[in-house]
């Protein structure tokens, strides 16, 4: 790999990629930069340098990197207990349960660990309303998903991709799938003829897309037509809730309350992977004792770093700090005059520009002068460069890195 013979990579940083690149499954590409320590929106590597990190770990870091209340709340649970299964009862989790059914409005939580793993819960829970509510014939539930979304890598999740990276050579694919376009409300129409639709999937703005926000009045008027046919309306929120967009959840923005929400990343502030599905009685209780869960999913450790995780939401009023943080971001951004960037889009501090490409440099040549420049960011479908900082970022800092961002990018045209 030619980045690995990066002339600005110190003898350690060589070295603990090629351990990587030796002993690990080649299954990403990443920026060569090899961290070692963060707080707040800042990273360091191992040579000590510092860096502003505007990926967050896609949005799961985003109360800032090891938040004392949230590592304490870890810690001290840590020390007490971890794991129970669900085959016993533990002191936290109820506690845990009723803090975030009543944050989000919902009767209850079913709580498991990755972001994909919330959508096979949120997909599961669709299909078995559907049999038993809804009145659907057993085995015959469709789901409609969009074009270009990106739900995770299990074979559910990829078989509702229409991105061959992502399903290429894994299929068989799950069937009962239908794919209609993002941000079309005439297809998802005519797809919700179907009698045996049951649940509509998708991302109030799609991520992997390459953060694509749809029109205003999309997601009102999808789960508008949902509702007109008796079909559960299914937001994955993995990337775009928990304050990122500027609001709690990106489907407050249109004031819907999608039937089944689904969230995973900054659920934990990225230190322990949690994830959920939440929904009402009617639809989580069709699933009976003994027809899913998970070995960690909703166990003491993850239950008290998730109280914390919201709780500094609220207290330190991320949603509005994004929410602002982002106007601010998005028209400094626009001050840049460069025929490198092509568009610019977000919402929040979910934002994005597309690069076109200047003399043979590329969006990958622009994150790695944004990394020499002290910022990092990973290109997203060769051209697009995702820029999401920790909610934690302040002004004085939104312009300083604004000025690296500047910097790096006028370096090539
Ligand atoms: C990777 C993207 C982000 C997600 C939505 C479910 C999941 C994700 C809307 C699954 C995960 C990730 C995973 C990460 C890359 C990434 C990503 F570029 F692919 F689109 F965030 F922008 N729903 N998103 O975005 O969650 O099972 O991973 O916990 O490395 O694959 P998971």
């Amino acid at each position: 790999m030619s980045e690995v013979i990066d002339t600005t990579l110190s003898a350690k940083s060589m070295e603990l990629i090629e351990l990587e690149s030796k002993y690990g499954a080649h299954n990403y590409h990443p920026l060569p930069v090899v961290l070692s320590k963060g707080e707040g929106v800042y990273v360091w590597d191992v040579d000590g340098k510092r860096y502003y990190d505007f990926l967050s770990a896609y949005s799961a870091v985003n109360q800032g990197h090891c938040h004392p209340k949230i590592i304490g709340a870890m810690v001290e649970q840590a020390k007490k207990l971890t794991l129970t299964s669900r085959a016993f009862y533990n002191d936290s989790l109820g506690a845990y349960e009723k803090y975030v059914t009543q944050f989000f409005g919902y009767d209850k939580i079913l709580p498991m660990n990755s972001g994909a793993e919330g959508d096979e819960t949120a997909i599961k829970l669709c299909r078995k309303w559907a049999y038993t509510k809804k009145g659907i014939k057993e085995n015959e539930a469709k789901i409609i998903c969009c074009e270009n979304n990106f739900h995770g890598r299990t074979i559910m999740a990829i078989s509702l991709s229409t991105d061959p990276d992502s399903y290429a050579g894994f299929g068989p694919f799950v069937p009962g799938i239908i794919k209609i376009p993002y941000n079309d409300l005439g297809a998802l129409e005519k797809a919700l003829q179907d009698p045996n639709v049951a649940g509509f999937l998708v991302e109030p703005i799609q991520g992997e897309a390459g953060v694509f926000v749809p029109d205003d009045g999309y997601l009102a008027g999808a789960y508008k037509l949902c509702k007109s046919k008796n079909v559960l309306f299914i937001a994955d929120e993995v990337q775009t809730g928990i304050a990122r967009t500027g609001r709690l959840l990106a489907c407050d923005h249109e004031n819907v309350k999608p039937d089944i929400l689904i969230l995973g990343k900054a659920l934990s502030g990225g230190v322990y992977p949690i994830s959920a599905a939440l929904a009402n009685d009617d639809i989580m209780l069709c699933i009976k004792p003994g027809e899913h869960g998970s070995t960690f999913g909703g166990n003491p450790l993850a239950a008290k770093v998730a109280v914390a995780a919201l709780q500094v939401i609220k207290d330190e009023k991320l949603a509005e700090n994004s929410e602002k943080m982002g106007k601010i971001f998005r028209n400094e951004l626009k001050k840049i005059d460069s025929p490198m960037i092509e568009i610019i889009r977000g919402k929040g501090l979910l934002n994005a520009i597309v690069i076109k490409p200047i003399k043979g440099k590329t969006a990958w040549d622009v994150c790695l002068k944004m990394r020499d420049n002290g910022l990092l960011a990973k290109p997203t479908h060769d051209n697009i460069i995702r820029f999401a900082p920790p909610l934690v970022i302040n002004e004085a800092q939104i312009m300083e890195t604004i000025g690296i961002i500047k910097k790096s990018i006028l370096a090539f045209s």
